[in-house]
């Protein structure tokens, strides 16, 4: 067969830039950027180039499969595998109601579709817990836009385009992007006379290097240091005050506390020059436009709720908010994020450790517990989709443990990862160039843009889609019928007659006249005016709801985005268009002041006073300097240039850093006796793994990195591929809001070990 020309998407972070391929019948040939793009254009970074590692190796899946009593897996057919897991799921949720169940994943970096429909297994199942991987890093911030903005779902984005200074905190976009088209941004930042870019980060990152100036922050402190930057602004009155007055409420119980933060003690305890700080406390509160982007670096170290509070702190005393330039929030086309209502008594907590939901969402750092205790409500069923906790979740060895004391684990994947090697059935599901697939990381302010990909090659073997697999499940389960054939025919009817608009009206009546049917309505759309679209893609359907929900809410936005502009329906002309547009859509276009619409507080201020983290902010000054038994300080899963999550499996995929290096300061090195290349093995309190020394003269000294996404058994569990650092975290290390981990600072010490060769 010919070579193919086709348009997609990476699958590898939440930009998804969009892909122009040369494909063979199942290979990818030769990849590109797609300069049709709306939002990436053309743009893509050296892992999207391997993205073949993804579609084929070793680990892929292409049967169901069932765990033996001996431990190895066998082939079985869908329709057992179906019947067993919902006779399972239904005894279960009998015996011990919902409580009993929880999901993990639904969705990753590239395939949102599938995450739709998890949420009618979680119903079937009367359960509310739904894990994911961002409650290990973002509901910390999900919690404090509730507070300031009056909802979890209120996100806030940055516009570094056309800021006149940007400061990035515990974040390295050169390698882990997450704003758009990384690279040439910060280069064109950078290269600027008239702007300036800010790097605060424990190690000069390849961002750091092309910073104007970089804060070598000692790990865990920046609670303090931007604390002492609010502070400097309360005392010399630097703050915009026009716009707190106006815009905002509560800053006055703020302003007092700030009063009382010792300055130089808290820069001191940040270890950086007092100096730098105060300039850049000068020059960001006057500079025309700023804007803060965050990530990882404080999300997943101490104080993490804490840290994102203050760091909303820095553009919004500044009136850096809702302007060109500045941070804005953004919408969403599908709820990502949900809220998690703190006052609500089904707003689950978790049974043992007692965390509520935060933006729908549960923490990962709580799951082992919750499975691995004798209380009578514990976790007992779990289904896990597009995770691999048991390699990316803290302290490997407590998930190992508690998933062997499941009564039902459930997998669907496309490889063979370490959870999966632990599961009662594994579900192979068609990889995300095979199926029709989305992300709903529509994460972008004033332009926001969304792209539907279709498959671009054949499902592999007996694999299907997730939307089916669990169609199937809740058909056996007795939840939904197997066909909705009147519905499904007023569907087909619309499309060939659009004029006509009956479908609406139907579905409406069905949800009405048969709740049961209201829990699955994402599946009662896909079942019927899905199967109206193109072959296979009915599980994009429920996209059609989006879209008209979408255009109602920010009409005149979509409309300026083209979508109606001829006075035609707008959510029908968006929701066409998405489905004709391969390259993606530019959902909406919307105005600086729209903003103050998103914001949900009635009053549509942003409340600045937040109690509970005021009472952080007043401890930070008596808590002790951190004195460890541990010597150093480890920063557990950096981003590098050849690890994306545990999405490639095949080491092959590195160019280079194969083994996954230590890297340590030379001076540290030296001092041990260690050379560059050595082994030794890394030491915490949870666990030990041996790695590999690499010499990094920019990291501070005191400080290791290891990097995320490594540690995988590759081929039958045969081959290790680098150090799998969940060995060294732990679960209790974690924010007391949110739970997320302190990835970011695990203390260890490092021994040698003798060298084998
Ligand atoms: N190449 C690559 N890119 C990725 C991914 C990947 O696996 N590989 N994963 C994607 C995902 S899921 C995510 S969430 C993002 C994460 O993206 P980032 O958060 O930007 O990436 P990290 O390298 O984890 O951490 C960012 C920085 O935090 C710094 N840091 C560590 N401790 C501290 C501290 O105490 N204070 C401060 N200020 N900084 C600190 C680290 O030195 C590091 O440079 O990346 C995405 N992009
Ligand atoms: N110590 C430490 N731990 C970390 C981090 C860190 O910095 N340090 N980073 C954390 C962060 S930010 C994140 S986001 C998590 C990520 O960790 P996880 O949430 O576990 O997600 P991924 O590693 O992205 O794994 C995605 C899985 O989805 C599978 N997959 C791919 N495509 C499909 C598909 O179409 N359908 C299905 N069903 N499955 C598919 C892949 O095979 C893979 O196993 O790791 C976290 N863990
Ligand atoms: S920036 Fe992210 S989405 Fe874009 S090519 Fe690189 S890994 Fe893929
Ligand atoms: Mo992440």
């Amino acid at each position: 067969m010919p070579n193919r020309h086709e348009i997609t998407a990476c699958i590898l972070c939440s930009r998804n830039c969009g892909l122009d391929v040369q494909v063979g019948s199942d290979r990818f040939v030769q990849i590109r950027g797609d300069p049709q793009h709306p939002i990436s254009e053309g743009y893509l970074c050296q892992k999207a180039a391997r993205l073949d590692h993804y579609q084929n190796h070793q680990d892929r899946l292409t049967q169901p499969l069932r765990r033996r009593a001996s431990g190895e897996f066998e082939p079985i057919a869908w329709e057992t595998a179906i019947e067993e897991i919902a006779a399972k799921l239904l005894a279960i949720r009998q015996r011990y109601g919902g409580r009993a169940f929880a999901t993990y994943g639904g969705g990753g970096q590239g395939n949102h579709l599938g995450g739709i429909y998890i949420g009618g297994i979680r119903c079937a199942m009367r359960s509310r817990f739904s894990y994911t991987a961002l409650a290990q890093e973002k509901t910390g911030d999900f919690w404090v836009n509730d507070r300031l903005f009056g909802r979890q779902t209120c996100h806030v984005t940055e516009d570094i385009d056309h800021s006149d200074y940007v400061l990035f905190i515990g974040t390295n976009p050169w390698q882990a992007h997450g704003i758009r088209n990384a690279r040439d941004t910060l280069r064109t930042l950078s290269k600027s006379l008239s702007r300036t870019m800010v790097v605060i980060d424990p190690r000069r990152t390849e961002t750091a290097a092309l910073a104007d100036v970089h804060l070598q922050i000692r790990p865990g402190t920046d609670a303090f240091l931007l604390a002492a930057i609010l502070a400097i602004w309360v005392r010399d009155d630097l703050v915009n005050n026009a716009f707190i007055e106006r815009h905002t409420v509560g800053y006055d119980a703020l302003r007092r506390d700030l009063l009382k933060v010792p300055i130089a003690d808290f820069v001191a305890r940040a270890d950086v020059p007092l100096d730098a700080v105060g300039r850049v406390a000068r020059d960001f509160a006057s500079a025309k436009s700023a804007c803060v982007r965050v990530d990882l670096g404080i999300q997943q170290s101490l104080h993490s709720t804490l840290n994102s509070y203050l760091e909303k702190l820095l553009f919004l005393l500044t009136g850096n908010f809702a302007k060109l330039g500045g941070n804005n929030l953004h919408t969403l086309f599908m709820p990502i994020i949900g809220h998690s209502d703190e006052q609500d008594p089904e707003n689950w907590r978790t049974t043992v450790t007692g965390f509520p939901g935060i933006g729908k969402f549960y923490p990962p750092n709580a799951l082992p517990e919750e499975i691995d205790t004798d209380h009578p409500e514990r976790i007992r069923a779990l289904l896990v989709d597009s995770a691999n906790p048991v390699l990316t979740g803290a302290d490997s060895k407590a998930y190992e443990r508690a998933f062997h004391r499941l009564d039902l684990l459930v997998v669907t994947e496309v490889a063979m990862t370490e959870t999966a090697r632990l599961a009662h059935y594994v579900l192979p599901t068609s990889s995300q160039f095979e199926k029709w697939e989305a992300t709903f990381f529509t994460l972008d302010f004033p332009k926001n843009g969304f792209q539907l990909r279709h498959p671009i090659f054949s499902p592999r073997g007996n694999t299907l889609p997730e939307g089916e697999i669990y169609r199937r499940l809740l058909v056996a389960m007795g939840e939904l019928p197997a066909d909705l054939p009147i519905l499904r025919q007023i569907a087909s009817l619309d499309r060939k007659f659009p004029k006509l608009r009956l479908y609406p009206l139907a579905l409406g009546f069905a949800l009405a006249l048969r709740p049961k049917l209201r829990r699955h309505a994402a599946f009662v759309v896909a079942q019927t005016l899905g199967r109206t679209l193109a072959p296979g893609a009915e599980w994009a359907g429920p996209l059609w709801a989006a879209a008209h929900h979408y255009a109602k809410r920010h009409r005149r936005a979509v409309r300026r985005a083209g979508h109606g502009a001829d006075g035609s329906n707008a959510g029908e002309a968006l929701f066409a268009e998405i489905l004709r547009n391969r390259s993606g859509v530019v959902l909406s276009v919307h105005e600086y002041a729209d903003n103050w619409r998103f914001i949900r507080h009635a009053d549509h201020r942003i409340h600045l006073e937040i109690p509970e983290l005021l009472e952080q902010l007043r401890l930070l000054a008596l808590e002790p300097d951190a004195s460890s038994e541990f010597p150093f300080i480890l920063i557990a899963g950096d981003r590098r240039s050849y690890n994306a999550n545990t999405i490639y499996r095949d080491p092959a995929w590195r160019k280079t850093d194969r083994v996954g290096a230590l890297h340590m300061h030379p001076a540290d090195a030296t001092e041990l006796r260690l050379a560059e290349g050595r082994s030794v093995e890394c030491k915490s309190a949870h666990g030990s793994i041996s790695v590999r020394i690499a010499y990094d003269p920019g990291l501070r000294r005191g400080v290791l990195t290891l990097p995320h996404g490594y540690g995988m058994r590759y081929g039958d569990g045969a081959t290790e591929t680098g150090p799998a650092i969940n060995r060294l975290t732990g679960a209790s290390h974690r924010d007391p809001i949110a739970g997320t981990p302190f990835h970011k600072h695990v203390p260890v010490r490092l021994r040698v070990v003798q060298e084998k060769d």
